[in-house]
């Protein structure tokens, strides 16, 4: 029985410095933006987790459909005894749709959010113990590596959710093709893509009636206050999302609704009424369209799963 959690705290001082760094690099550009990562404090991570459960996110129950449906194709595609590697694992909760069909030797969780990964590898060593269970606190959009002592096996990475959509098609495209680089021969990536549809479904999974996506945008603004000390009021804006149909993405953004100054140690940043602070971009993608991108990035696509609304995709890319 073999229940302990191998943590890896890789790329700590990297995840740490990064934040305030990249508030103030955020705060200075025009538009004014921060990156969606920075979400996911263990609040945020929490909020996530919410908005997963809202009647209007259909995301996260449709691709928990497809993959249930799929998990013995996946698993004879992936064969046993593979590293699973999840990228952004979160709760680890989809993970556990496919341990049973695909049996892979070890697990591999990789998450920025440190407190919630730990928790979330302790609960599935105890609840698979046949499982050998890492985890790694890390950025993965910043570099993108596994850790000594278990590189070499063959790997699914599962990038699940459409996490890929928080990067835009060229940097999705350059995201994929690094990965590709530490993956071994035989390896291959299943990846969760959210499908370009129509506006009023889109618009409704990020303006859920609960609210639950504006508290977990607004969030970004009490970490500035907790982890900066930076005195804003989340009162003092409001939360906008909307799909930009030219780019395939709904962009989620804060709008000030007064004039107001952010102030940190390193410099102020005033913001006019109706200014905005862009937090998200979460790219949709055709079938085919999202094929071609992973071609590009270096893969052959090998299967693709989908519900019979054709909501979201699932993909397996191979090396
Ligand atoms: C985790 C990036 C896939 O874009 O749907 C959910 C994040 N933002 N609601 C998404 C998110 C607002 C989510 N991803």
């Amino acid at each position: 029985m073999n229940q302990a959690v191998r943590f890896h705290d890789q790329h700590v001082v990297e995840a740490q410095t990064s934040f305030r760094d990249a508030v103030i690099a955020g705060l200075s550009a025009t538009p004014k933006s921060l990156s969606p990562k920075f979400f996911y404090d263990r609040r945020g991570s929490l909020l996530f987790e919410s908005i997963c459960q809202q009647p209007e996110y259909y995301l996260t129950r449709t691709e928990e459909c497809i993959l249930v449906d799929a998990s013995d194709e996946i698993a004879a595609l992936v064969g046993p005894d593979s590293l699973l590697v999840e990228l952004g694992s979160g709760a680890s909760r989809k993970i556990r749709l496919l341990l049973e069909a695909m049996r892979p030797s070890r697990y591999l969780g990789i998450d920025i959010s440190r407190d919630f990964l730990l928790e979330s590898t302790r609960r599935l060593a105890a609840d698979y113990p046949w499982l050998e269970v890492h985890a790694a606190w890390a950025d993965f959009s910043r570099r993108l590596a596994l850790p000594d002592g278990i590189a070499g096996q063959r790997t699914v990475a599962f990038f699940p959710g459409s996490s890929i959509g928080n990067f835009e098609p060229p940097a999705a495209q350059a995201f994929l093709a690094r990965l590709r680089q530490v993956l071994p021969d035989g390896s291959g990536v299943l990846i969760g893509v959210d499908l370009v549809k129509d506006r009023a479904v889109l618009e409704a999974a990020y303006n859920d009636a609960a609210g639950v996506t504006a508290a977990f945008n607004l969030n970004l603004l009490e970490r500035l206050h907790r982890e900066l000390g930076v005195e804003v009021e989340p009162e003092n804006f409001d939360h906008l999302a909307y799909y930009n149909e030219a780019e395939s993405r709904i962009e989620m953004h804060l709008v000030s609704r007064c004039r107001q100054t952010l102030r940190l140690e390193e410099g102020h940043f005033a913001l006019e009424e109706g200014e905005r602070l862009h937090t998200e971009n979460s790219c949709k993608y055709s079938i085919a369209g999202f094929q071609a991108l992973a071609k590009r990035a270096g893969y052959e696509p090998t299967a693709v799963w989908t519900d019979p609304r054709h909501l979201f995709s699932v993909h397996y890319l191979s090396i």
